[in-house]
């Protein structure tokens, strides 16, 4: 049975059974406290909680769902971010009894599955709040034939669903596992669960049912997984035969970055379209692990809208501002993200000890916030994906390091965060570059015009201008400043050669290299020399010539703590 008359049947059943039929709401939920709808019983929030149902007392419905909270396990046999959940709700009309009742008569009766393979899980009480276990369902399944040892009681975890956003009705919850995989979750709201986590008893009882239609599919269609059912077989066919794990990523994902633009999404750096953009972007990245070639998500994303343009029309109306969201963003992204890969490979393996020689020592390779920070920032790297990658590597992410420079970050610009990419990022690219060499031309003529005792504290870099930290007692007056100012601008002038070379880290303290993190360093490092006015052991890139660099333009100098000074400047 395909997937569309398993839709089809669902809402008939239920229909003939007094159930009103309620079409999907948007993947945008009205609720300010959740992103995306995450379940059916979303747009019926408030009928649980006495408000009146323009609908009546029973309604199912299928709707678009998008969860994030399963991201990491797609590519599995059964998580996905997109799917489409089918549901029966009531408010106040009928409760567990009947609810079971009809799961039962849909799944065994109607499509007929095989009964003996199924297993029913219901709640075992938690000795607080509900303090009792659900003897009342345990009963009605056993009234339907269900034999004891196909009966599991499980805890809050498993059996009792909690509310979407900060508040809403909950409660204990039963459901149906076929061949191991959970179809169906029928929940019993009888609580409604408050911001801070009390619960308190409902006036009126709810039922809220959720199965996933490509679970269903799965069962019914007796496949392994959800990938190998009729609602994604089509899709794969377009990504060539590979890792099937990433062929599985790249389809989920796509899927539902069509459906999340078909709804007016555009990629960001927040919220809603920073989702979006993860999951493109992700796709990409594993696209890129398959080494498919540039574009390769147009005929995925062609595909969908085919397969799915019949059931929601806002595909179909949508297509030519689908395709161009996608193909802008895989060219934003395509352009960045194998220079970014390699950026990625040179921060952490210049620290890999080779032939059991370390440089320095250390316990685990690390990617440094800084560093990570970097990556986001100049190839639009999101956070995940950086996880990700270290997580296969086994290379630790300094987490905290990053959420301090993107705090750090974003108090300088707070507007600036959803500017960030509008110039594209090769752009950003090349300007952040820029600003990275001029940091070592500044740091040669603080030395040169303060003494040779400064060192650089920290920097911070975006494509727009240049912060620098740097240890000196008192407030430089506009003499020296102006002194560094012009230093920097004669060496810019003069076009000097950025000359890039490799050499273990005694070489590079040996030729008067400057470090700042020097703990952080391996055998190997890479020295960046500016002519002979500059030499600084760094990852880099770097520009070719200081002439690229155009004119350097102190905007500021003020304190930055105790006996450290900051720089603010810019590129003209
Ligand atoms: N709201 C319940 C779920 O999504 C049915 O699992």
């Amino acid at each position: 049975m395909k997937s569309g008359e398993l839709r089809e049947r669902f809402l008939k059943f239920f229909e003939e059974k007094g159930h009103k039929i309620v079409p999907s709401s948007s993947i945008l939920p009205t609720d300010p406290s959740v992103l995306f709808t995450t379940a059916g019983m979303q747009q019926f929030k408030p009928y649980y909680l006495g408000e009146k149902s323009p609908y009546g007392k029973n309604v199912a419905s299928c709707q678009k769902c998008f969860r994030t909270s399963d991201i990491e396990e797609v590519g599995d046999d059964s998580h996905l971010t997109f799917l489409e959940m089918l549901g029966n709700f009531s408010f106040g009309g009928y409760f567990k009894k009947e609810a079971i009742k009809m799961a039962y008569e849909f799944i065994f009766k109607e499509l007929k599955l095989p009964v003996e393979d199924a297993v029913f899980t219901v709640f075992e009480g938690n000795g607080l709040v509900p303090e009792d276990e659900d003897k009342e369902s345990i009963e009605i399944w056993k009234g339907l034939g269900i034999l004891e040892n196909q009966i599991k009681k499980c805890g809050k975890e498993d059996n009792f669903w909690g509310p979407t956003g900060e508040e809403g009705p909950c409660g204990p919850t039963t459901e149906i596992h076929i061949r191991g995989v959970e179809v169906w979750n029928l929940v019993f709201n009888e609580y409604y669960q408050d911001k801070d986590k009390k619960l308190t008893p409902l006036e009126q009882k709810g039922v809220d049912t959720g199965m996933g239609l490509e679970r269903l599919a799965m069962a019914v269609q007796e496949k392994k997984n959800v990938f190998e059912t009729d609602l994604f077989e089509p899709i794969l066919e377009e990504i060539p035969d590979s890792d099937e794990k990433s062929r599985r990523i790249i389809a989920d994902h796509i899927k539902g970055a069509v459906f999340l633009i078909s709804e007016g999404i555009l990629p960001s750096n927040v919220e809603r379209g920073y989702v979006l953009r993860r999951v493109l972007r992700r796709a990409m990245r594993y696209g890129k692990l398959l080494n498919l070639s540039e574009n390769f998500l147009i005929p995925i994303v062609k595909k969908v809208i085919e397969f799915y343009g019949d059931v929601y029309p806002e595909l179909k109306s949508k297509e030519n501002e689908i395709l161009t969201v996608i193909q802008k963003e895989e060219e934003k992204f395509g352009k960045t993200l194998g220079e970014g890969l390699k950026q990625f490979n040179d921060f952490v393996l210049r620290r890999k000890p080779k032939n059991g020689k370390v440089g320095v020592a250390f316990d685990q390779l690390i990617l440094y916030g800084r560093e990570a920070f970097y990556l986001y920032q100049t190839f639009g790297f999101p956070k995940e994906i950086m996880q990700e990658l270290c997580q296969e590597k086994n290379i630790k992410f300094d987490e905290n390091g990053f959420e301090e420079e993107m705090k750090k970050h974003q108090e300088i610009s707070r507007a600036g965060a959803e500017k960030k990419f509008v110039g594209g990022l090769a752009d950003h690219s090349e300007k952040t570059i820029k600003y990275h060499t001029a940091a070592h031309l500044m740091l040669a003529a603080l030395r040169e015009v303060l003494g040779l005792e400064i060192y650089q504290k920290g920097s911070n870099i975006t494509a727009e201008r240049l912060r620098f930290d740097f240890n000196y007692p008192q407030k430089l007056n506009e003499e020296q400043t102006s002194k560094i100012e012009d230093l920097v601008n004669e060496k810019i002038k003069e076009d000097l050669e950025v000359v890039c070379e490799e050499m273990t880290l005694k070489e590079a303290k040996g030729k008067g290299a400057m470090g700042v993190f020097e703990e952080k360093y391996g055998d190997k490092v890479k020295v960046y020399s500016i002519g002979d006015f500059s030499k600084e052991i760094c990852g880099g890139p770097h520009v070719k010539r200081t002439s690229e660099l155009g004119r350097f333009k102190i905007q500021k100098e003020e304190s930055s703590g105790a006996g450290v000074r900051r720089i603010r400047a810019m590129l003209e």
